[in-house]
């Protein structure tokens, strides 16, 4: 037994500039702390983040969560043990009372059982992916290397274009990777000149481009140069969600319905090495998802983030219309550590994959970096192979390989 004696939380700034928490458990003998990551594109069943909607940071201020960290949350956990991540993940739950969390905000909560897993990992003196499960093989990266949707200021709707390298080590994936993204620069940077070349949200560049296939492109020239093409696929996260509108997709400028969209999918995978496709109708609709599955089956791997949103029932509904072969797990979805980990449970134990995720807005904290390897999570999906923000998460694994080879 070792009891909790001191839960902090504090403000601090996440990469877009705006206010998030981190927060500081410790016991008498160690301490662990972990920061919140805050999505853009957010889907409508996620767990609540809880904003102060005053003046302050334009309505985006997190003191209410911070309070509810230092004066609620921390009184009830004083004296628990920290090594019983699962009753301090439900008194929490309890404690807020509310189906979505949104009394104390899921932020908070989230910041604390991460926090606890971190502490409780530096008492027993293992590392935290040891501490979460153990070792379980390195994860493929998706990254996120032409942004678009709400991540961008081009007119790309399909929020994500995504690189797969996919070679037998993490620290060669990552190789290609930053290979790549330096080419594509290049090969962006010649088409439309040096402003071209800024960055969206998550590290990936953001031309001006109209669609995903231009995108598709750009990127495969850069593979082409570098001959990279037959190791490396792609994948799109087209959180469509943000541009669907009553009943219709209004994707690059044409409003179409959902038998239209499932047949440019098809389209996209017969031209391209496309291997992925994540959230590609509305958060609510697993039929035409379990459509295009069929449709794809064995070629493209479907992803369900707005669609699932970390969260159990919405796996087994997946399970039940055969929706997705993978689950893309948010942490912040959940709110807990222990729901979020029920859902992955519940996605392996149906055979399906697992794609560990960042956020679009993030802080350097590489918490799920650990978590991807300690729950034999086999992608993770964490932005382009550039900024701090971003990069922490691939350096954390890539380290861990290169000591393990040693
Ligand atoms: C997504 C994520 C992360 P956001 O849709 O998958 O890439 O974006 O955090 O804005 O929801
Ligand atoms: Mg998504």
């Amino acid at each position: 037994m070792s009891g909790i004696k001191l839960v902090k939380s504090f403000c601090i700034l996440d990469s877009r500039g705006n206010p998030t928490l981190t927060t500081f458990v410790q016991t008498e003998n160690a301490s662990g702390s972990a920061s919140v990551p805050s999505g853009a594109s957010t889907g409508k069943f996620e767990a609540y983040e809880l904003r102060d909607k005053t003046k302050a940071f334009h309505g985006r201020g997190v003191s209410k969560a911070v309070n509810n960290v230092n004066n609620i949350i921390s009184k009830k956990l004083k004296g628990m043990n920290v090594f019983n991540q699962e009753k301090i993940d439900y008194v929490m739950k309890e404690l807020d009372g509310t189906p979505n969390k949104s009394k104390l905000g899921a932020n908070a909560i989230l910041s604390v059982s991460l926090a606890v897993a971190r502490c409780a990992a530096n008492e027993k003196k293992v590392e935290l992916f040891d501490y979460l499960g153990g070792f379980k093989g390195f994860p493929t990266p998706l990254l996120n290397v032409i942004n678009g949707g709400k991540h961008a200021g081009n007119k790309m709707n399909i929020q994500e274009c995504m690189i797969i390298p996919d070679t037998k080590s993490f620290n060669e994936d990552m190789r290609i990777a930053s290979e790549t993204y330096q080419e594509l620069k290049s090969v962006i940077e010649k088409k439309y000149g040096r402003t071209a070349v800024n960055v969206g949200d998550e590290g990936g560049f953001a031309p001006p481009v109209n669609n995903v296939e231009d995108a598709f492109k750009l990127v495969i020239k850069a593979l082409d140069n570098l001959g990279y093409s037959k190791k490396v696929g792609l994948g799109i996260d087209a959180a469509s969600s943000e541009f669907y509108n009553k009943g219709r997709y209004e994707l690059d400028d044409k409003k179409i319905s959902k038998t239209q969209l499932l047949d440019y999918y098809k389209s996209l995978s017969k031209k391209y090495p496309l291997w992925s496709i994540e959230d590609p109708f509305e958060e609510n609709d697993f039929e035409t998802t379990a459509l295009l599955n069929k449709e794809l089956r064995g070629r493209v791997q479907i992803v369900g983030d707005d669609l699932l949103v970390t969260n159990t029932e919405r796996v087994l509904e997946s399970v039940k219309h055969n929706s997705c072969t993978a689950l893309l797990l948010k942490v912040n979805q959940a709110g807990t550590l222990t729901e979020a980990n029920k859902a992955c449970r519940t996605a392996q134990k149906n055979n399906m994959k697992v794609v560990v995720s960042h956020r679009s807005g993030e802080t350097c904290d590489n918490f799920i970096s650990d978590l991807c390897l300690g729950w034999g999570c086999s992608q993770i999906k964490a932005g382009a192979p550039c900024r701090s923000e971003r990069t922490s998460k691939y350096n954390r694994l890539m380290i861990l390989e290169q000591l393990m080879k040693d």
